[in-house]
């Protein structure tokens, strides 16, 4: 088995799931709340969970599997294949709007990230690479990123990091959003990564993002030379809940050193 072959493997599974996805919307969708009212889920997230689950199980079955909605397996370490998926990314998306969600897969062998897919469903557009091999907006191969000063820069970023939080000084942040040229928030962390990846956006930043949302699109982003780190500047990590930060270079060093000022 080789890793092209696993590549095709998971673009053909992803295709399939997005088309699921789609014909959803001709059915009634179950909608239940998790965490709080607004921290949503649908029978969609854990169908489209479970047939990845089945299929990889049943292809795979030493492969382990990294699950938003909790089908997969109890991941303490991330030795062997895991495969690191969120079915939906932006759910709230999917339900309000019927568009601006993801699919978000990342392969890992021994912890290392080898096959990264993002899949923005409705516009059948996938973002994808392998390590060390560069990053693809369908078949179309992305440009390594340029220097772009803050200035110039449009930053991916949700209100809730603006107003006062727990999480980070928001005087820094109001500071930031002020000199940049601009920012944008569209409520699925995989599909802003994605955007920073192929120059739409210049920087994303969350405060609290999930392995799944991330494990796909910072390999993609690697390929392009963009800089992905938690916001104390380390590694993201991929055995629970973390802040998050991807920007192009230069960008990114500027962002962290003199406007991430993180509480406690
Ligand atoms: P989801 O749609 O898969 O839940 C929205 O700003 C982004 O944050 C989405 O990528 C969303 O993923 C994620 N998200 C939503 N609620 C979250 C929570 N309680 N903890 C962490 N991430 C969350
Ligand atoms: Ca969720
Ligand atoms: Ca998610
Ligand atoms: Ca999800």
């Amino acid at each position: 088995m080789t890793l092209g072959s696993i590549d095709r493997y998971a673009k053909s599974l992803i295709k399939e799931a997005g088309h699921k996805i789609r014909v959803s919307f001709f059915n009634t969708i179950e909608i239940d709340s998790k965490a709080d009212a607004n921290d949503l889920v649908t029978n969609i997230d854990r169908e489209v969970e479970q047939f990845f689950i089945s299929r990889i199980k049943r292809d795979f079955p030493e492969h382990r599997i990294l699950g938003e909605e909790g089908f997969g397996d109890d991941i303490q370490a991330l030795d062997g294949i895991i495969w690191m998926l969120d079915p939906i990314d932006g759910t709230m998306n999917f339900i309000h709007q019927k568009r601006n969600f993801a699919i978000s897969l990342g392969i890992y062998v021994d912890g290392v990230g080898m096959l990264g897919y993002i899949y923005d469903v409705m516009l059948d557009d996938l973002y994808h690479a392998t390590k060390g091999e560069g990053a693809y907006f369908n078949d179309e191969r992305l440009p390594k990123l340029e220097i772009t000063p803050l200035t110039d820069a449009i930053i991916g970023i949700n209100a809730s990091w603006v107003a006062p939080n727990r999480y980070i000084n928001n005087e820094k942040i109001i500071e930031l959003i002020r000199r940049c040229r601009g920012t944008r928030s569209y409520g699925s962390a995989a599909m802003e990564l994605a955007y920073v990846s192929s120059g739409r956006l210049d920087a994303y930043m969350s405060m609290r993002l999930s392995p799944w949302d991330i494990a796909g699109g910072i390999i993609i982003a690697q390929e392009v030379g963009a800089v992905a780190t938690n916001m104390k500047g380390e590694t993201p990590g991929l055995l629970g809940q973390d802040t998050f930060i991807v920007a192009r270079p230069g960008l990114h060093k500027d962002i962290l050193t003199n406007y991430i000022r993180l509480k406690g």
